[in-house]
């Protein structure tokens, strides 16, 4: 099976080519990737079956050429962060909406099957201390410039299905930890910071809830929707991880040996989402998936290791990073 994964030098799309050549023997990979910012060659493992071409998913000849030599098209390529977002929202309709659009014709021309991989930001937000979570069939309400295009993005994957016969599934996941993540993100924001000697930063009172999950189960549902998802369905994936921020920073702090308050508070996010949560009820019983990390405080602690190992991974991205949050007050 020949997998072209586009955004494969990202967080997720480097974990999910790393999954997918361990328990895929029978499995060869192509990413494509621009190595924007987010994306770092090391994420890439050097392997045989792993091939990385540099370029744009919104170059239209060379999606055509790649689609069309590939089984199936996993594609995480976004540019994936709100703060960015807020800042300059060009980027996002570029990649975020041409790019997704460049690869549907490309696999519609090629009869190529296609998952797109998306996030429970498109339903907007829920309240705090309420029991909702969002399902399948809540309606589309997107905050931010990230989260509107990304929306874009799914809603043109519905009308090539429903239109053109498109073998499209798309997944929706929560807020993903683990190895491999830019510092941009708010825990390895966090723990970089410390390693560093500087306070971790939490916006505003860090009410929020996000619905976290380890890397590799959002990666292992991704698997079990393309081998046997329905062609046009939504699957929302979540390991029902709800934590606030507060407590996310206070965790962090004290796995690191610091006292859970010595963190600042900084300026908030402009339209923050208040809280996300996921049911995967529909993944769970149709799919008979299952996430194998129940503990958070345990992948914390083994995601806080796999930092303090790697320095030489992050180090380049970092002062570039804070530099940016000086520039945004955060
Ligand atoms: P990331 O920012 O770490 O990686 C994105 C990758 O896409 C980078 O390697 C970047 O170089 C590449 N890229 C950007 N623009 C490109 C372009 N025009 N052409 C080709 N490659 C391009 O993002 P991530 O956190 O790994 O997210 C991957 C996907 O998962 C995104 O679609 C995101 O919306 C979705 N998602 C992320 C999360 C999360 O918690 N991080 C949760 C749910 C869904
Ligand atoms: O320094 C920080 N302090 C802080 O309190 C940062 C960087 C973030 N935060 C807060 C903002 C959010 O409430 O932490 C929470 C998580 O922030 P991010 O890591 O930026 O994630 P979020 O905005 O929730 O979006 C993430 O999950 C959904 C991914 O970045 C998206 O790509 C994905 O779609």
């Amino acid at each position: 099976m020949r997998l072209l994964v586009t955004g494969g030098a990202g967080f997720i799309g480097a974990n999910f080519v790393r999954l997918s050549l361990e328990m895929r023997p029978e499995v060869s990979v192509t990413v494509l990737d621009l190595l924007t910012y987010a994306g770092n060659t090391a994420s890439v493992p050097q392997d045989p079956r792993a091939t990385l071409v540099k370029g744009d998913v919104a170059d239209a000849e060379l999606v055509d050429s790649l689609v069309r030599e590939h089984d199936a098209v996993v594609h995480f390529a976004a540019e994936s962060h709100n703060d960015n977002s807020l800042d300059d929202p060009t980027p996002f309709v570029q990649t975020n909406l041409i790019g997704t659009f460049q690869l549907l014709e490309a696999a519609r021309r090629h009869g190529v099957r296609f998952h797109h991989v998306s996030t429970d930001e498109v339903y907007g937000d829920l309240p705090l201390g309420t029991p909702d979570k969002f399902t399948p069939d809540t309606p589309y309400n997107p905050s931010s410039p990230y989260s509107s295009t990304k929306a874009g993005s799914d809603l043109m994957v519905r009308a090539w299905v429903r239109s053109f016969g498109l073998e499209a599934t798309i997944s929706n996941c929560s807020n993903n930890y683990g190895p491999f993540q830019h510092v941009e993100k708010f825990i390895p924001r966090q723990i970089t910071n410390l390693i560093d000697g500087v306070k971790p930063k939490l916006y505003g009172a860090g009410l929020n809830v996000r619905d976290w999950i380890h890397v590799d189960d959002h990666n292992r549902a991704v698997w079990a929707i393309l081998e046997k998802g329905r062609a046009g369905e939504t699957y929302l994936i979540g390991a029902d991880g709800e934590v606030d921020n507060k407590t996310v920073i206070e965790t962090v702090l004290e796995l690191m040996g610091h006292a859970p308050d010595d963190y600042e508070h900084v300026a908030d996010r402009p339209g923050h989402d208040l809280r996300y949560a996921i049911d995967a009820t529909k993944l769970r019983d149709e799919l008979g998936w299952a996430p194998l990390y129940g503990d958070f405080r345990a992948g914390l602690a083994a995601t806080i290791a796999w930092y303090r190992d790697n320095e030489p991974w992050w180090r380049a991205q970092k002062l570039e990073t804070e530099l940016k949050y000086q520039r945004l007050g955060r």
